[in-house]
């Protein structure tokens, strides 16, 4: 039971919000324009959230409780989890947190901060550090796991300022192990990956940045090439009850968890299993189609998925498209980062994916099919991946029209298959335990392949103004804003290339 219990906040918030608490970062497609001095006010409260639709016609709806900010002033849009806070290695922010509940809660990051107890109605107020590079999940950890996965926790990100040495670009780690070490120094020189390396952000960012900032030790990986998945489950009916107990008390531990992962199924849905599987608050077509969740690049140019769990279930997060590099566990560079296309996350891992955007080795090139090294064969004078003679192809073709409500307007059916979605799907699927679940509103997101950064008219790719919307959010673009970009019509096959 809360004191809030009445008039908590309801929510229908369009997805996580990132803050960027740094004077050194770049925004995600603005300049950051915080002071050095960082501050973060926390308030421990709760609220009802909208889950998989956020319309008036849904009725699906989860109690949680969350942490709701206000950086350098600005209130941040609520939502659970808690906004990714982005920040550089060395930076301090002074943080002050209000416990309007009516138990004890805390904030904690292990290794980094421990508000200790905070108890109901309490404020707290101490500095956190940012002295550990990588990725972190704040979270409450008084009656673990109950505050924690009723919904207070979200993720922090340290950035390293500096590589770790002359000639080295930088990774997201203080102590890269030397294979990862090497697959950044890599990243923007190999024939695979033809873009700029992760450090570098291109002329499509903020002047700022400085593409060979490396060079001089004064580097800032921008925040477009990091994306966070933070995965959770929620139970609508456990978490209503956990709002609904005794004031005061904290609800049974061992009976919370007992009830969220062990509970029969029940095709009247009268148990308690999760029934909602997010990534930052989100599912299906809404984890998908968010720019800060699914990754869009150029080929070559990697990005770095830090994911962390912070429910009780385990999650596989499998790529198509791409392989990726897994390059830290749970805070430690991984020593050999392997190659794979699923890898398991379990409840309060931190793993992180690195997506090289690369070229699959099977695709063909003059030198023969897996052969690096040689150039691309060509298809109407356009390098052949990503696949550009689909850029103009329409399912059903174009002119394909149907009539509008009215009756009389024509609808154009035809929708470009370009630039291609992969699927990034979870393998392991406590979905399954959820009533059945519903696969396709769960942990769903994609990747976007677009194009070589160094062949000529390839940059152009010719996006649909959604597209091109998500492309500048996600990446800072300027100066291109509203243009339609064009490209060539693929012409005919050409002869094989000598
Ligand atoms: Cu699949």
């Amino acid at each position: 039971m809360n004191m809030k219990r009445r008039d908590f906040l309801k929510l229908s918030a369009a997805g996580v919000a990132t803050v960027i608490l740094s004077s050194k970062l770049p925004g995600l497609g603005v300049l950051n324009a915080y002071a050095a001095d960082q501050t973060l006010e926390v308030t421990i409260t709760d609220a009802l959230k909208d889950m998989v639709t956020h319309n008036e016609i849904n009725t699906a709806q989860c109690y949680f409780w969350i942490y709701k900010m206000k950086a350098n002033g600005v209130d941040v849009p609520p939502d659970c989890p808690g906004p990714t806070i982005l920040a550089l290695k060395g930076d301090t922010i002074q943080i002050k947190i209000k416990n309007e509940l009516d138990e004890a809660h805390s904030f904690y990051i292990p290794g980094l901060f421990d508000s200790g107890v905070i108890p109901a109605g309490q404020t707290y107020e101490g500095t956190l550090t940012a002295s550990v590079s990588g990725s972190h999940l704040y979270y409450d950890k008084l009656n673990a796991p109950v505050n924690r996965v009723m919904g207070l926790h979200g993720a922090l990100v340290v950035r390293p300022a500096v590589p770790t040495g002359v000639g080295n670009r930088i990774t997201p780690y203080d102590n890269p192990s030397p294979h990862v070490q090497k697959l950044f120094n890599e990243f923007g020189s190999a024939d695979c990956w033809p873009g700029l390396a992760w450090e570098q952000a291109g002329d499509d960012t903020p002047p700022t940045m400085d593409e060979n900032a490396y060079l001089t030790g004064n580097s800032y990986a921008p925040p477009f090439r990091t994306y966070v998945w933070l995965t959770h489950q929620a139970s609508p009916r456990l978490f209503a009850e956990v709002g609904d107990y005794t004031p005061g008390l904290d609800y049974p531990a061992q009976e919370f968890t007992d009830k969220f992962l062990r509970s029969p199924f029940s095709a009247t849905r009268q148990n308690y299993n999760p029934e909602f599987f997010t990534i930052n608050g989100q599912s299906g077509f809404f984890a998908h189609f968010s720019p800060s969740i699914t990754p869009m690049g150029r080929i070559g140019e990697p990005c770095v998925v830090h994911i962390l769990n912070a429910g009780l279930w385990t999650h596989s997060m499998h790529l198509h498209a791409n392989h990726f590099f897994v390059t830290g566990i749970n805070g430690v560079s991984n020593e050999n980062p392997i190659w794979v296309d699923v890898f398991g996350v379990y409840p309060m891992d931190r793993v992180d994916y690195t997506i090289p955007f690369m070229r699959p080795p099977s695709i063909p090139n003059v030198g023969g099919i897996g052969l690096a090294g040689t150039p691309l064969t060509t298809v109407g004078g356009n390098p052949c991946y990503p696949p550009v003679q689909e850029f103009e192809m329409h399912l059903p073709p174009l002119g394909t029209t149907a009539f509008a409500e009215d009756g009389v307007t024509p609808v154009e059916l035809g929708q470009r298959m370009s630039p291609l979605c992969y699927p990034m799907h979870d393998h392991s699927e406590p979905s399954q335990t959820a009533q059945g679940g519903n696969y396709n509103c769960g942990l769903i997101s994609g990747m976007y392949i677009t194009g070589d950064r160094n062949t000529p008219g390839h940059m152009n790719f010719p996006m649909d103004e959604d597209f091109n919307m998500m492309y500048r959010n996600v990446r800072g673009v300027s100066g291109v804003s509203g243009e339609r970009a064009t490209y060539p019509a693929p012409g005919p096959r050409p002869e094989p290339e000598e």
